[in-house]
């Protein structure tokens, strides 16, 4: 088993499009995992390895690889930066002990990690910032660096000064040694650092060394007295500050060029803890120690699911040390007993075969068949939960049904894998229209969800917006006579009612009372005549139910042979139809109290868009995260469908929110009897 203290688990994070991939790519090239760096382009990439990556050209899951340089024994997550699936990121930053937050040269796209970074501060994650595709026309490194301060404060500070820019971009100088790097040849040598750069590289160095001293006395005093530290020293206080989230080194690179990729590798070895020196802690904050004849204990941080092959749960062992053929004990699930199809580690798609993991690997489980995302795995029944990861709620909806025709049976079944595979999905039923939804943290989410699904298990669905339950009410009162009279030879058919209408209160519903004196509709037929109203109201004239009304049964006759129930209930549901036209109907829509959170620069933006979607702004005021708005308004549902796109379109997909049914109220100028929106 691998010397714990020689192991790195490292997620790449950062926003959509960052250079993720590629760097991870170019890190495997390096350390020589692999032969030849596969490039997005090509959809040759290790971790981008699922079809829907390839066909986006971008990340749509976490890929994991592994690699080995000078001893460290090195497991990376690439996880996607697309806002929709954030929630993979948030279940991979569980698994490790130290992230590379990815950011292009660009000042304006800072912003775009604050949500990665705050799920990384709050696990008090130690982590670094690579400035990528510093081969760009118009990459700013000191740009982004200096946002990158303002937003996360100065110890976020440069390790590296790049040589050159765009396509002069050639190497940096190490700010801590002082050497010079750059690439010939793509390969990296050691050089003479540039007479131009001298004077900015100490000025910069001075920086870093100033940000350090903030934790380390003897440092602050040898700089108050201007004396030079030792090298060995400033590296020792680098790696500790580092590894314990005090200092935020930003480095610089380009993954196309595969420039500063041994110093990525050199930082996640040196600067970044292993297992060993960052314990996880349980549900209750116990440390788990992390000693491989320790119980075992174990977080599922993902779960895949192949049609052939079957499922896999990929696994951080925290604690202790498991066999490939164990029997599991799932605490999430009261200590239901599992027993492993088989250990791997992966290498994006491809399953090598490990016959043991301790603690700090990352290993694919197969075939624990009620094993979920998120779930504690022990051995022997040993005691001990994690904390639940946080998950945001959905925001996003489709309505779904087969292409062809097959049982819903099959494709509930079919989408819970899917479900099975992607927490952050779920399924559902809508209220009133009664539709299949699938819903998720965005369009993209749930259009590849809907792609995966074809792909593997060969269902073909339809989407669609989901239906909204408009519903129609009446704002005046009336009163119809209504009789069903019907001979056909034999027994004939009688009913005659007289029907009162009112409208309620929003929200009253539809209630029935009868009035009837001197048997004028015998007793038997009343519930009849009640059935025919509610029926018939269930189509109004616009085509919705008909809500918030009180309806009387105040007078009527009857025959003694022939009229029955039928007659009555038949006589009723035409007073209802003669009746609604006479009531001024009006169609009623869907209201939904919304609370959206953004970042308070674009405050004035949101409360413009929700005005323009019908909203009506009831509040604004500041959250308890500093620098956000909350703000509520009341918007009709049908303007809510594409609103999470929208939104994040508008705030660099900052904004989040959250809603829930609040009442109906009057579509402005559509009357009841128009054609079904
Ligand atoms: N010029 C240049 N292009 C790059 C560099 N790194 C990545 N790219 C390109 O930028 C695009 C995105 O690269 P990815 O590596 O997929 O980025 P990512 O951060 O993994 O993206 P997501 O996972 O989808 O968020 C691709 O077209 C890459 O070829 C770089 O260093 N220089
Ligand atoms: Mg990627």
């Amino acid at each position: 088993m691998a010397d714990i203290s020689r192991l790195r688990n490292v997620a790449f994070v950062g926003p959509h499009h960052a250079g993720k991939t590629t760097l991870v790519e170019a890190v495997l090239a390096y350390c020589g995992a692999v032969g030849r760096r596969g490039s997005i382009s090509d959809g040759t990439t290790v971790t981008d390895h699922e079809p829907e990556d390839v066909a986006h050209a971008q990340s749509t899951t976490v890929g994991f690889a592994h690699c080995t340089a000078d001893d460290i024994d090195l497991t990376v997550a690439d996880c996607p930066g697309f806002i929709d699936f954030f929630e993979e990121t948030r279940m991979a930053l569980s698994g490790v002990d130290a992230a590379v937050v990815v950011i292009e040269a660009d000042p304006t796209r800072v912003v775009q990690t604050r949500m990665v970074v705050d799920a990384i501060e709050s696990l008090h994650l130690p982590h670094l910032f690579v400035v990528s595709k510093l081969d760009r026309p118009g990459a700013d490194f000191a740009g982004t660096l200096a946002a990158l301060q303002e937003a996360y404060g100065r110890h976020v500070v440069a390790e590296q000064l790049p040589i050159g820019n765009a396509e002069s971009f050639s190497g940096f100088v190490d700010l801590a040694t002082m050497k010079t790097y750059s690439a010939e040849g793509g390969v990296e040598k050691e050089t003479e650092i540039p007479a131009a750069l001298k004077d900015a590289a100490q000025q910069s160095r001075g920086a870093l060394l100033e940000a350090m001293a903030d934790f380390d006395d003897t440092l602050m005093e040898e700089l108050l007295d201007g004396k030079e530290p030792p090298l060995d020293e400033i590296e020792r206080d680098l790696c500790s500050e580092c590894s314990h989230d005090q200092i935020i080194p930003v480095l610089a690179a380009s993954g196309a060029s595969a420039i500063g990729i041994a110093a990525i590798v050199r930082a996640m070895e040196r600067w970044f803890p292993s297992p060993v020196d960052r314990p996880h802690v349980d549900a209750e904050g116990r440390a788990l120690e992390p000693s491989p004849s320790a119980a075992f204990v174990a977080r599922v941080i993902k779960t895949s699911i192949h049609p052939q092959s079957g499922k896999i749960s990929i696994v951080r062992v925290l604690a202790g040390t498991m066999k490939s053929d164990a029997t599991l004990t799932d605490m999430s699930k009261d200590g239901e007993r599992v027993r492993s199809g088989g250990l791997y580690r992966l290498q994006g798609k491809k399953q090598e075969p490990v016959t043991e993991a301790g603690p700090g690997s990352i290993v694919a489980i197969a075939r624990l068949e009620p094993v979920a995302t998120g779930d504690t795995l022990t051995i022997d029944g040993h005691k001990v939960l994690l904390a639940r990861v946080p998950r945001s709620e959905p925001v996003f909806a489709v309505a779904i049904k087969p292409k062809e025709r097959i049982d819903e049976a099959k494709i509930s079944q079919m989408l819970a894998r899917i479900v099975d595979e992607d927490p952050s999905l779920s399924l559902g039923r809508a209220d009133v229209t009664n539709e299949l939804l699938l819903l998720g943290s965005g369009e993209q989410h749930v259009t590849i969800a809907v792609e995966r699904l074809a792909r593997k298990y060969k269902v073909d669905v339809e989407i669609a917006a989901p239906a909204i339950p408009y519903q129609e009410t009446i704002t005046a009162s009336t009163e119809v006579h209504s009789r069903y009279k019907h001979q056909t030879g034999g027994h004939g058919q009688f009913g005659d009612v007289w029907l009162r209408f009112e409208p309620r209160d929003r929200g009253a519903g539809v209630t029935f009372d009868e009035k009837i004196v001197g048997g004028v509709v015998p007793r038997q037929f009343i519930p009849a005549v009640e059935k025919g109203v509610r029926e018939a109201l269930l189509h109004g004239s616009s085509g919705y139910p008909v809500t918030d009304v009180h309806v009387t049964l105040f007078d009527g006759q009857y025959h003694d042979v022939d009229s029955s129930e039928q007659s009555f209930k038949t006589a009723a549901g035409m007073g209802v139809r003669e009746a609604l036209p006479k009531c001024h109907p009006v169609v009623l829509e869907p209201i939904v109290r919304v609370n959206v959170v953004v970042p308070s620069t674009y405050t004035s933006t949101v409360i413009q868009q929700l005005t323009g979607k019908r909203g009506q702004i009831l509040g604004m005021e500041p959250t308890n995260r500093s620098g956000f708005d909350d703000i509520e308004a009341d918007v009709p549902q049908v303007e809510m469908s594409r609103y999470i796109t929208e939104l994040r379109t508008a705030t660099q997909g900052l904004g989040t929110f959250s809603w829930r049914h609040e009442r109906y109220d009057p579509v402005p100028g559509r009357v009841g009897g128009k054609a079904a929106v």
